[in-house]
């Protein structure tokens, strides 16, 4: 008979071939993702974050599996020759069949292993692999989706590398552990092919979710109604769809990010997920409170430079009677709740007008979008403002000459204190009205700095036009929308992302569809407060684990329990609110934000990964545990976890619910199985009546 290509071969059949008894105590592990090396969104947040606490634990056991970049590859990973033979045998022999990879170090804090594969460089066999995946799954692939074509040659190339690895490496026990359905489909393929590896599916969301949210369906009322296949079907998902529920059927654990997602996992995927593994970030505390404090005034000046700039002829505001608001993330217009953040200012913009408030707000959208280019009339705001800038610099040079002069010459004289006229020139008065007259505008600032390319159509746009909120000078709520990246190169709003969080003052992410939301948890770890929602995995986490967050400095708006009208009022509510808090009353409450990071560091959010893969084992090599002592038996603590972070912490802790971990709300156990679908967490009623303080201010002003 024909043998088959390792590509596709079956493994031995495990009635004829018994597992055999690898090491589980020291096992490899494989982390393998469509955003490794390769910035897409959110995932590459999460892997890149996580890698040095994985490394601390796995050292050079762990090994990441991405696709192969040309574009990005060669800045962020340098090569070497594997030092573990069997896997340098693997990719030799991978090599000697035309598959390009590229094997080395990653260059990010960590420095780990990292396998890469150029999926071009297999297309070749790709019908071969198609006809393979609908025999072996029932998976169809119709033929001009490049995403899914994408997927089904990264999936193979994943099974058949990890097929012959363990076919070489007998001895220790593998972990391979996926993200999203563009990596999962090598979960089926081990499966079927009963490769000796144990497995993790994580969703950072689902296919179905993402659509049905987008569109007008009441996504959450109606979760447990769908026909998914229907849905999947009517929007010409159904084969990515396929590839998503079979990577989390066949997985040996099953997880996602958050319980909101796990919700909607266990009725678009039918899998209840076996547990939570909730985002971190790699936390960097400052030696004193005072640091991050001084950085949000730094970054703040920079964004009132482009202010000024940006508002010029109609910049007739304090700014140090200005709050800046902003959002940011995937232009997903409903999904991120951008809908609801504008019908918010417009409300905002009401309640200050009509209660006479001085303060001005000026909301950024940050989405990137289809553009042209800065429009003329932004660079021309930063250009004049500029020119203002630089002439009275020269002037106050020349004014600072002459009353060095002065003073010199007529001392002792009544001269020495000279006149304005002795000090401020013809030339130089001429030049100053020069730069004055030409701040002047027949234009409202403009929304938008870019030239959009379908202004007409845009969403955010025209909502903007129906609210009516074009930066006059009544208007207390501007509006400024940057549709692309930030980078602190840009001639206009020339920041990084980082430094433009930090010099705001209140994040806003009203999202609808949100699995967890890094936007709101970077906010809090640089110390900005924010305002999320009841339908986001950040928000549900924070509520979960805080009795009251809106005291810390975490406002979460309620989507679920009200309808659109009174969740917009809340929203409203909150940022009105925000506008009356005294400065000393803002720096207090970015004191307590910051707070809050250790509950967002990987450092204490690593351990529901370990405990993912531990399970993992257990399920793959159970005999290998006979004797260790059940899960639940494991040592137990005087103080939570949570509670340990915030033992030394002045002034008074927040206030936390007294779970062990943040991720044992869903603690990756079996007791999971036997829970219902209300015992998601998530949702708490807000105490009332709560005065901000202000006397737990660490530090004179
Ligand atoms: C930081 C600085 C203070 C400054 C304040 C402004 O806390 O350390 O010196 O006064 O920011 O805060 P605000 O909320 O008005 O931007
Ligand atoms: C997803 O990215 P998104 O913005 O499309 O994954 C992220 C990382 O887990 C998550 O933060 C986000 O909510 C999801 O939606």
């Amino acid at each position: 008979p024909p043998v088959p290509h390792p590509s596709t071969a079956a493994a031995p059949d495990p009635a004829t071939h018994p597992k055999l008894e690898r090491d589980v105590t020291n096992p490899l592990l494989f982390e393998c993702a469509w955003e490794v090396a390769n910035k897409v969104g959110g995932i590459y947040t999460v892997i890149k974050t996580k890698v040095p606490i994985t490394v601390s634990e796995y050292g050079d056991r762990y090994c990441l599996i991405g696709p192969l970049s040309y574009k990005t590859a060669p800045m962020e990973v340098e090569s070497e020759e594997p030092a573990d033979p069997h896997f340098a045998a693997t990719i030799d022999s991978m090599r000697s069949q035309g598959v390009k990879l590229l094997y080395g170090r990653w260059l990010i804090e960590g420095n780990p292993r990292v396998l890469l594969f150029d999926t071009g460089s297999q297309y070749t066999r790709i019908n071969e692999w198609k006809a393979d995946l609908w025999n072996l799954a029932g998976i169809p692939s119709p033929p001009h989706d490049h995403e899914t074509n994408e997927t089904i040659v990264f999936g193979y190339l994943v099974a058949w590398f990890l097929g012959e690895y363990v076919s070489r490496q007998l001895t220790t026990a593998v972990i391979a552990h996926f993200h999203e359905w563009q990596a999962g489909l090598a979960i089926p393929l081990c499966r079927k092919r009963h490769i000796d590896v144990t497995t993790i599916f994580t969703t950072h969301a689902t296919l179905l979710g993402r659509y049905l949210c987008a569109g007008s369906v009441d996504f959450y009322n109606n979760l447990q109604y769908f026909d998914v296949d229907h849905e999947a079907g009517k929007r010409g998902i159904y084969h990515r769809y396929c590839i998503e529920r079979s990577s989390a059927h066949c997985a040996d654990v099953f997880t996602t990010v958050s319980h909101i997602t796990a919700f909607e996992s266990e009725h678009l995927l039918k899998r209840k997920p076996d547990g939570i593994l909730p985002n971190g970030l790699n936390v960097v505390k400052f030696q004193a409170m005072h640091e991050f404090q001084n950085l949000h005034s730094k970054s703040k000046e920079k964004i009132n430079e482009f202010v000024r700039g940006h508002f010029y002829g109609h910049y007739d505001f304090d700014l140090d009677n200005t709050l800046y608001m902003f959002t940011a993330g995937r232009y997903e217009y409903r999904n991120k709740g951008v809908d609801m953040f504008i019908e918010a200012l417009a409300r905002l913009n009401y309640r200050l007008q009509k209660s006479g408030s001085t303060i001005t707000v000026v909301a950024f959208i940050i989405m990137p979008a289809a553009s042209h280019s800065y429009t003329v009339e932004a660079l021309k705001g930063q250009a004049v403002t500029k020119q203002l800038r630089d002439t009275v610099t020269e002037i106050q040079n020349r004014i600072g000459a002459r009353l060095f002069e002065h003073a010199a010459r007529f001392h002792g004289d009544q001269k020495a204190i000279p006149t304005p006229a002795d000090l401020l020139s013809e030339e130089d008065q001429v030049l100053l009205k020069r730069r004055i007259f030409a701040l002047k505008r027949n234009s409202l600032p403009p929304v938008t700095t870019h030239n959009m390319a379908d202004d007409a159509n845009d969403p955010i746009l025209n909502q903007i036009r129906r609210v009516r909120l074009f930066n006059d000078s009544k208007d207390r709520v501007k509006i400024v929308f940057h549709p692309d990246f930030l980078n602190s190169n840009n001639p206009i709003l020339g920041l990084d992302y980082e430094e433009f969080v930090r010099g705001c003052h209140l994040g806003v992410f009203p999202s609808y569809y949100e699995p967890w939301g890094y936007t709101p948890a970077e906010c809090t770890v640089m110390g900005v407060p924010s305002v999320t929602t009841n339908l986001s995995g950040f928000g549900c986490f924070m509520q979960d684990l805080i009795e009251r967050p809106q005291d810390e400095g975490c406002y979460v708006v309620d989507r679920r329990m009200k309808s659109i009208e009174d969740s917009v009022n809340q929203l409203t509510d909150h940022m009105f609110s925000f506008c009356g808090k005294t400065r000393r009353q803002r720096i207090n409450q970015r004191n307590r934000v910051e707070r809050l990071s250790p509950l967002l560091d990987w450092k204490n959010l690593g351990i529901e990964y370990s405990k993912s893969r531990q399970l993992a084992l257990r399920r793959a090599y159970p005999d290998a545990f006979s004797g260790w002592p059940a899960e639940e038996d494991e040592e137990h603590e005087e103080y939570s976890v949570a509670d340990k972070l915030f033992l030394n912490s002045v002034p008074a802790s927040p206030k936390l619910r007294g779970v062990a971990t943040p991720g044992d709300l869903g603690t990756l156990t079996e007791e999971m199985q036997g829970l219902k679908t209300s015992d998601y967490g998530g949702y708490h009623a807000w105490p009332k009546g709560h005065e901000d303080e202000e006397d737990s201010y660490p530090f004179p002003l």
